[in-house]
This record gives C-alpha cells, structure tokens and sequence, in this order.
C-alpha cells in the first residue's frame, strides 16, 4: 500500500476545545488558547484584538492544515494523473463540500472558489451582468455598501448603460425598506445588497429583500463578507441568487473565498476569465467551457488555502454558529452599554438589528488618532472610512472608530478598550467630563 494512503485523506479536525466545547454559551478565553497569536504581546501587553471586520485571527487547526497539505498533499488538482494530483484533488472538493454545508447551498456545484468577496462579487459583476444588462435596467445597491460591492457595479454600468439606484439609510444606520420597494420596478434586474454592515455592524432583512425583489423579477446578490463568521447563514432559506464570503473573515487563510450562485443561474452564465481548468475543448477556432464552477475557476487556484479554508468551516461548525452568534450578541450589548456611558462617544449604527461591530466617533479626536493611541495600549482596532466611503458621507463624518468582535473576544477585551479610551480621552485635554 502507498504509504501516503495512510497519511490522507483525513478531513483537518477541528482543535480540541472547540470539538470538546459543549452544548451552551460558549467560553472565549477556552478558545482563545486555539489561537497561537492571541499569546503573543504587542508593544509589551496582552493583545486585545478587535479588527476581526478587517480579519479575524487563525485557530491552530488551520493553520496546521495548511501547513500539512504542503508536508504531505501538495499537488495541482484536476489535471494530474498521478496518486498525489488525485488525493490534492479531493483535498479541495471536500472543502467545496464544506462550503456548501456552511451555507446549506442544494449542491456543492454551486459553490466557485475566488480569491474572497471581492473577487465573487467581480465574478457576478463580469459574468452575469455583462451578459444580462443593457441600457435603462437598473442594478439596487444600498447606501451602506462596502467598496467592493459598488465600483464593480458602476464599472459594468458604464460598460452596459445600466443605472445604479441606492437604498437610503435612516440616522440609526437601518435601511429604509419603503424607499427598497418603491425602487424595485420592472427595470430592475438585480439587487446587490450587504448581509452585515462592516462600517455599521447593521444586519439587513435579506430574505424579505429576496422576497421583494424576486416579485419585481429581480435577481439578488448578498455580500456575506460580515455575515459567515457571525451566525448561521442559510442561502435556501434566505432564497438568495448569489452569495459571497471570504475565508479570512472566518478563521480561514486570505486569498481565498467562495461564490454560491444558484445552479441554473451559473450553468447559463459565460466565463469571466480564461485559462487552463475552465475549458473542455480549445482549438484555435474556438473553446468550450466546462460546467460550473470549473468554468469560473481558470488557472491554478489558492488549493492549501481551499483545505484550510474547509478546516475553518469545520472548526466554526464544531463550536455551532448560534453558539457563536449569542456569545458576540451578548458582548455587542454589554459593550454598547459600556461605550454609552463614555461621555463624548458616539456610536454610528444603532440599528434594532446588529452583529458584533461597534463603530463610534469620540469628540475632539480623530479617529485616527484614537486608534493609534489604542494600538500603544495593545488595542487594535481599526479607524477610518473602512472601505465603506457612502457611509461616512451619509453620517457627515471623515471615519469611525470600530471594533468588531469574534468568538475569542470577551468583556475583559471591552474594558480593555474603554479604558484605552478614557486614556485617550486625558491626553486630549480630559474630554471626560
Ligand atoms: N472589509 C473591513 O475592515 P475582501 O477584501 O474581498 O476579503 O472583502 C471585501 C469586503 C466586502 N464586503 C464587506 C462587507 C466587507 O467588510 C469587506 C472587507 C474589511 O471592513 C476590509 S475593508
């Protein structure tokens, strides 16, 4: 027998405490163990990590599948007829599998790895849109998307002659669902809409959006970038066309993410890129696609990344979403109370329904200034426009100040921001009063 055969193919584990986690809320500093970096100091104290909106830390699992495809799988997939090329294949289909059980997608067909949401939405953006808009159809966006899921847009506009339209926001950071609707006509042809907020932390009501704009004919596309990581997401249930996420917002490597798109929807749409791996024939008359997702997969893709990405998923399923989603409801409420008393602070999005991001401005300092001074306290936050420039405007601010919260995070994180806060807050001239 190949002694590799005994090596693999085994599905990367989820680690310990997380598999051992049991029914209930969940214990954050237990699972912060499973997070090497999370032991490392930073400018000689304990790193209070809350930038998990830009990216989130990796547990051990990950990391080690990673490093264990190289030591004993490494090969490129799909085209190797060799026992290693074959096993490197599978490697990367059981993480599609994976994939298609954190969303609970029909079929693992339906799931196209990409770099990240970025990436997916771009796929979209090239793919269906060039081939299905023209001139005078209108593509919905909402005024608190991320850059990502608007200059994509905008580009195919200007190529096709479709219009963007943009949902309004209310002063609480909530999207105004009766302006949604009255823009929905029989032009629309899609509706690309945030699941999460990164700038605000608001979660849209999606599947009504999906309900509403199936009814005028529309398809729709949700950006999960904000979303897996933070509560189960169900694309059947939420009735969704197109999802997209990125692996290193959920536990996994950058530069990898997937795209769901519903199968009949992928199979009728053309490639976006060409190259080897997303053909069945080429001559130098003309080529054929393969089938979907291969068709939306040219060259060689991120395969480690791929595996990890499914070791993530495992360990994120092993410890359970909801589980996942009371523990960072539970800490945004404790740290909303504690940034309200905070004389000066002032939250930016404060909608009824909200994951774990707390986006705030504190008067008389940047928000620049306020995350450089946090970082000297070991709080790394992030501080800025977050990529969501419409927001900002709407809010008639330069940035916010944002923390965003994962499962590793608990209230001794929260109380070591306020107090960084407060420490800021002294050295601009006591603006606690
Ligand atoms: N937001 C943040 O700090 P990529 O870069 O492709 O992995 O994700 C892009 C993206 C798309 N949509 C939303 C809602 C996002 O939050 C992001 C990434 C990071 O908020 C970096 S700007």
């Amino acid at each position: 027998m190949n002694a590799l055969a005994t090596v693999v193919p085994t599905p990367p584990a989820a680690s310990g405490s997380a598999a051992a986690a049991a029914k209930g809320a969940l214990v954050a500093a237990d699972l912060a163990r499973d997070f090497p970096i999370l032991s490392r100091p930073v400018r000689g104290r304990r790193l209070v990590y809350l930038d998990n909106g830009a990216t989130t830390q990796k547990p051990e699992a990950v990391i080690e599948a990673e490093r264990r495809f190289y030591r004993e799988s490494n090969a490129n997939i799909h085209r190797g007829v060799h026992w290693l090329s074959q096993h490197a294949t599978d490697l990367y289909e059981q993480a599609r599998e994976r994939v298609r059980r954190l969303l609970n997608a029909a079929s693992a067909d339906e799931i196209v790895f990409t770099r990240g949401t970025t990436e997916a939405i771009n796929l979209v953006a090239y793919s269906w849109g060039r081939a299905n808009l023209k001139a005078g159809d209108e593509v919905v966006l909402t005024g608190m998307e991320h850059h990502s899921n608007i200059v994509p847009w905008q580009l195919v506009c200007e190529q096709t002659g479709a219009v963007l339209k943009v949902v309004p926001i209310t002063d609480r950071g909530e999207l105004r669902l009766d302006a949604y609707e009255s823009l929905l006509g029989p032009r629309t042809r899609l509706v690309s809409v945030v699941h999460v907020s990164n700038a605000l932390g608001t979660v849209n009501p999606v599947a009504r959006m999906v309900e509403l704009a199936h009814a005028a004919g529309a398809k729709v596309l949700v950006d999960g970038a904000q979303a897996v990581a933070h509560q189960p997401v169900d694309v059947q249930a939420l009735g969704c066309d197109f999802y997209a996420l990125s692996g290193h917002k959920l536990y996994g490597p950058t530069g990898i993410g997937a795209l769901y798109g519903r199968r009949e929807l992928l199979a009728a749409m053309p490639p976006w890129q060409g190259g080897g791996d997303m053909i069945r024939t080429v001559s130098f008359e003309g080529s054929t696609w393969a089938d979907a997702p291969q068709r939306f997969e040219a060259g060689t893709p991120n395969i480690a990344g791929a595996v990890a990405l499914g070791a993530a998923i495992d360990y994120v399923m092993a410890i359970g979403l909801d589980r996942i989603a009371e523990h960072e409801h539970r800490l945004l409420a404790h740290a909303t109370e504690a940034a309200q008393r905070i004389p000066g602070l002032r939250l930016i999005g404060t909608a009824a329904e909200k994951a774990g991001i707390l986006s705030f401005v504190v008067d008389g300092i940047h928000p620049h200034d306020l995350g450089t001074i946090l970082d000297a306290e070991g709080v790394a936050i992030r501080a800025g426009h977050h990529c969501a420039m419409p927001v900002m405007t709407r809010f008639g601010i330069p940035g916010t100040a944002r923390a965003s919260f994962a499962l590793y995070n608990d209230e001794a994180d929260v109380a070591a921001l306020v107090a960084a806060i407060g420490k800021a807050q002294q050295m601009f001239g006591g603006a606690r009063r």
